[in-house]
């Protein structure tokens, strides 16, 4: 007999989905026990860690990622995460462990009560199957609607008593199913693009994460050049779409309606592709435009295009419309910009060392091909400011702002990536929310580097108290905590360093070991 146990494995497998990013509990057990040979189930302590590893996997890999929680109080505990995984766009699959399908109207111990309703405002699609029959095929619904564009992660929740089963005798064609957008641009629609871009005394290129998880990152850099326009990256960004060292990039925009329409005053033509229309932060009225400018935005995601408050959105795949536009754009109308005046280290300090210091040191002695994963929150222009970043896939942060991603999206980033070196940058505040994520860095020798900034405060909420006018607020501060003590607890190596020489020397010791490492580092305050 076939179970549906044995089809949904199947399925992962057929999926590439092999590794399973959980924490268990006793609905979880009979979909566990005995998991085939080829399957690798990475623990985590926390779900809100599980979810975030598996998310910082998913993201750089480019691929699925399977989870699975413990019935409604374990997906509860990764809801926090899950905020960041909505905008990130990640193709989570998640799957809930739910008791018995005949005793969870009584409401029994751990029975997942109206599961599908339970992560519904976050998720692309939940759902309970109807029946144990239809198992497979709503498990493979789930992993074709989390990775078809705009990709995003899915719920599904399975009552134990389903998994032994007799699996429907026509299950097997879920395992050869594809599924494909094709979302090329009319001819008629490209022409219009192309004569616009020609047309435009001014152009101005914002780009947003979805060029760089669609590895679009070249064909933006080929439109940059046939314009010479310059280009900033969205307001509050998850990823890095462009080389930042090329005489086109001008940095991140500022996350205020009036700090957008300040940058982009003068342009003509506004061309958004990749991101939302705008990911706003801090709220600054003003003008959504800049007098005379119009705007178009390319997305995959028909809900960016419906809720942007201004301009003319275009759907479809990103990666296909640029590299349509770069063989289209006329070069050579405009004059090249001036090169980029050379990067500014900060004095270097005998106290607190000074976050420019930090990403510029980091800059100097890190590989060339290295991802960053970050969550400190006061050191983003710092961070812009000195990072020379070239290669797709380089860097990661949580894209809703919650915290809680930083730490164990590493983790998993680099379990994704066995031959890139991934670094975490976190914050003394946000390390607190993923820290168990250490463990399983330790349990399973992922080779991950995380570096503490330890300012001992939440500096981007002291900054934006002042924005908002507020005043002294209470819990702030997050003193004397020992990132080495609780590394080594988890069985982390870690070293504190005081200044540059030693934070190389811990570093390349890092490095050598192949074992993960955290270092940690006391640092300046400083203002986003
Ligand atoms: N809780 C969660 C889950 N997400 C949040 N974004 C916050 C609380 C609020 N918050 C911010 O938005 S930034 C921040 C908090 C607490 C401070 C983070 O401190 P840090 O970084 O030490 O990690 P900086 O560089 O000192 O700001
Ligand atoms: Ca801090």
């Amino acid at each position: 007999m076939v179970s549906v146990r044995d089809v949904v494995y199947d399925l992962l497998r057929a999926n590439g989905m092999t590794t399973i990013f959980g924490n268990p509990g006793s609905n979880e057990l009979p979909f566990l026990a005995g998991m085939p040979d080829d399957f690798e189930y990475v623990l985590g302590l926390h779900e809100g860690v599980v979810l975030a590893m598996a998310d910082g996997y998913a993201l750089a890999s480019g691929k699925p990622a399977f989870i699975n929680l413990h019935a409604a109080s374990g997906s509860g505990n990764a809801m926090g995460p899950l905020t960041n995984s909505v905008y990130s766009h990640s193709p989570l699959v998640i799957m809930a462990g739910q008791q018995v399908r005949s005793t969870i109207g009584q409401e029994v111990m751990l029975a997942n009560v109206d599961a599908a309703m339970l992560t519904k405002p976050l998720v692309k699609w939940a759902c309970e199957p109807a029946c144990a029959q239809d198992v497979p095929r709503s498990m493979s619904q789930a992993i074709h609607l989390a990775t078809l564009a705009a990709k995003g992660p899915v719920y599904l929740s399975v009552p134990y008593d389903d998994w032994s089963q007799e699996a429907p005798a026509d299950a097997g064609h879920l395992l050869t199913r594809t599924t494909n957008v094709a979302g090329g641009i009319s001819a008629e629609r490209a022409a219009d693009l192309v004569a616009a871009l020609d047309g435009a005394r001014s152009p101005v290129l914002i780009l947003g994460p979805e060029v760089d998880a669609e590895g679009a990152n070249t064909e933006a850099v080929t439109l940059a050049e046939l314009l010479n326009a310059p280009v900033w990256v969205a307001p509050s960004p998850s990823r890095c779409p462009f080389p930042t060292r090329h005489r086109s990039f001008r940095g991140v925009l500022p996350a205020s309606v009036q700090g957008v329409t300040e940058s982009l005053r003068g342009h003509d033509l506004i061309l958004v592709v990749g991101a939302p229309v705008f990911r706003y932060h801090q709220y600054v009225p003003g003008e959504l435009l800049p007098d005379g400018a119009r705007l178009i935005h390319l997305t995959s995601d028909p809900g960016e295009a419906a809720r942007a408050p201004m301009g003319e959105s275009i759907v479809g795949s990103i990666g296909e419309v640029l590299s349509h536009l770069a063989g289209r754009v006329s070069p050579g109308r405009r004059k090249p910009l001036d090169q980029l005046p050379d990067i500014v280290s900060a004095p270097k300090s005998s106290g607190r060392m000074h976050p420019d210091a930090l990403f510029g040191l980091l800059r100097d002695i890190a590989p060339e091909d290295v991802v960053y994963v970050k969550e400190s929150t006061s050191t983003t222009t710092s961070f812009w400011a000195q990072a020379d970043l070239s290669l797709p896939g380089s860097y990661f942060f949580p894209a809703s702002g919650g915290l809680g991603f930083g730490l164990p999206a590493a983790v998993g980033a680099q379990l994704a990536h066995p031959r890139r070196q991934v670094v975490g940058l976190i914050g003394d505040g946000s390390a607190n929310y993923g820290i168990t994520a250490l463990w399983t860095a330790a349990r399973y020798e992922i080779p991950v580097i995380i570096v503490i900034l330890k300012n001992g405060t939440y500096g981007a909420l002291r900054w934006f108290s002042k924005i908002l006018g507020s005043g002294e607020t209470p819990g702030l501060d997050v003193p004397g905590i020992d990132f080495v003590a609780i590394a080594s607890g988890y069985g982390v190596t870690a070293t504190a360093v005081q200044d540059e020489h030693g934070f190389v020397e811990a570093f390349n010791a890092a490095r050598a070991s192949g074992k993960p490492a955290l270092i940690e580092v006391e640092t300046e305050v400083v203002e986003p």
